[in-house]
C-alpha cells in the first residue's frame, strides 16, 4: 500500500538520498520517491511496516517525519 510521510528539515540532494536510501534498505518498502519541495517521501510498503522505527530513524537523521497516509 502507498504510505506517505511529511519530512521538515531536508536541506538538499544530500538529505533527500540519505533518506531514500534508508527506506530503501528496508524489507517491504519499494518504490521510494523523496520530494525535496514537497517535503514528502511517498513510497509502498506492507501494511504492517513498522512505521514508527522508520519515523524515530529519520527523526535520528535530524528531520521531523509525519506518517500523512
Ligand atoms: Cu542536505
Amino acid at each position: 500500500m502507498e504510505k506517505k510521510l511529511n519530512i521538515q528539515g531536508m536541506s538538499c540532494q544530500h538529505c533527500v538520498g540519505r533518506v531514500k536510501k534508508y527506506l530503501e534498505a528496508i524489507e517491504t518498502v519499494s518504490e521510494v520517491h523523496v520530494d525535496l519541495e514537497n517535503k514528502e517521501a511517498v513510497f509502498n510498503a506492507a501494511a504492517n511496516m513498522d512505521m514508527e522505527t522508520a519515523i524515530k530513524t529519520i527523526n535520528g537523521f535530524g528531520f521531523t517525519a509525519k506518517e500523512t497516509s
